[in-house]
């Protein structure tokens, strides 16, 4: 049988009790206003690629939901392995704005001093661990996390991110395996976004959903509806307590759409119809979000168009703040390796231009 999908915001306005989080007004303002700056953010990078301001970006304009939903379940001294498409969980655990803008530019206003590629952040006071380009790598990564912290009784959880491509890798494979073996606290988190670059789900596997594959590893899956943030937060909340209670790990699958490019260097066009497009656009989560808060009584349209303006506008902010930044000097490369630099650095070094000595 098909694993039910689980979703909280009704048609009629109204919140389905087994999968409300029954958060109080000012967090759905949390969750509403983060999701209008994440909007605003992929609006504006995706110029700034275009105009040749910033060289690459990722964007998740239509997975809103699931990644504010989910960011906003976890708790400090959880774990995060995170995905490029990921900025939100980054913005909602309290990255700065202005540091995921500044690592687009890779610039002085980069804390990666611009060695990595754009859309690959880290925090380490947060314990947002950086973005791993191969797909899936992140998965055994967040495993060895979360048993590290079971050894040390460590009441924290990892979760890692990745996508419904991600799900076809052995790396996928091991974690699940390791994870149900030693029951550690680990949450995967896969954003079945339908595609894989182009490639459709339909050929990633011939399983009926991804969530089902937690069968094969002894423990749950639970598929949820990606576009709904209160449904979101309430499984992926559920899941992190029982992997930090040592109830083992879960593998929640959030059913969503990426309604732009893969990246700005992908022409969606050649792989998407119109029509399947424009079906997904229906159940934009921002707008399925903004209704439901108007229905509740929670903002009306006046406040909403203001603060989807003061998101604008603090996106601005944060470019004109990291653009104007100077490069990241040559010698910086030398730097950060070792505690004292060794000879052959230091030979090294005279060789870059502008350095110092
Ligand atoms: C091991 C590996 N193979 C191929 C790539 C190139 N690549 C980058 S993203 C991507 C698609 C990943 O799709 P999915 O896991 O569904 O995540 P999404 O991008 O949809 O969020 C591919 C094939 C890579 N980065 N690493």
């Amino acid at each position: 049988m098909e694993l039910p999908l689980l979703v909280a915001l009704r048609e009629d306005g109204s919140v389905e009790p087994a999968v409300n989080p029954a958060l109080q007004n000012q967090d759905l303002l949390v969750l509403f206003r983060k999701m209008l700056l994440l909007r605003a953010l992929d609006e504006k990078a995706i110029k700034l690629q275009r105009s040749g301001r910033i060289g690459f970006y990722v964007p998740c304009t239509g997975q809103e939901a699931m990644e504010i939903g989910s960011g906003f379940a976890l708790q400090e001294g959880d774990w995060i392995f995170p995905s490029y498409r990921d900025h939100g969980v980054a913005l909602l655990r309290g990255y700065p704005l202005a540091s995921l803008v500044g690592q687009l530019f890779g610039n002085a206003s980069d804390a990666m001093k611009g060695r990595q590629m754009p859309n690959h952040w880290c925090d380490r006071s947060i314990n947002l661990v950086s973005v791993s380009s191969p797909v899936a790598t992140q998965l055994p990564q967040a495993v060895g996390a979360a048993y590290a912290a079971k050894l040390r009784g460590e009441k924290v959880a990892a979760i890692a991110y990745f996508g419904d491509g991600g799900s076809s890798t052995g790396a996928f494979h091991v974690a699940m395996n390791f994870a149900g073996v030693y029951r550690t606290p680990t949450v995967f988190f896969c954003s079945n976004n339908q595609y894989a670059i182009s490639l459709p789900v339909s050929r990633q596997t011939a399983s009926d959903s991804i969530a089902r594959k937690a069968d094969a590893y002894g423990f749950e899956g639970v598929r949820v509806d990606g576009n709904d943030v209160l449904a979101v937060t309430k499984v992926t909340r559920d899941a992190l307590a029982r992997a930090r209670e040592g109830g083992g790990p879960t593998l929640i699958e959030a059913v969503t759409y990426r309604m732009g490019p893969h990246s700005t260097s992908d022409d969606p066009t050649r792989y998407r119809s119109e029509e399947e497009i424009a079906g997904w656009a229906k159940r934009d989560p921002v707008r399925r979000f903004t209704e439901y808060l108007r229905k509740a009584g929670v903002v009306d349209g006046v406040e909403a168009a203001k603060w989807a303006e003061e998101a604008r506008e603090e996106v601005l902010r944060a470019v004109k703040e990291c653009e104007g930044a100077p490069p990241v000097p040559p010698e910086s490369l030398v730097e950060d390796v070792y505690a004292e630099m060794p000879w052959h650095l230091i030979e090294q070094r005279k060789w870059l231009p502008h350095a110092e000595e």
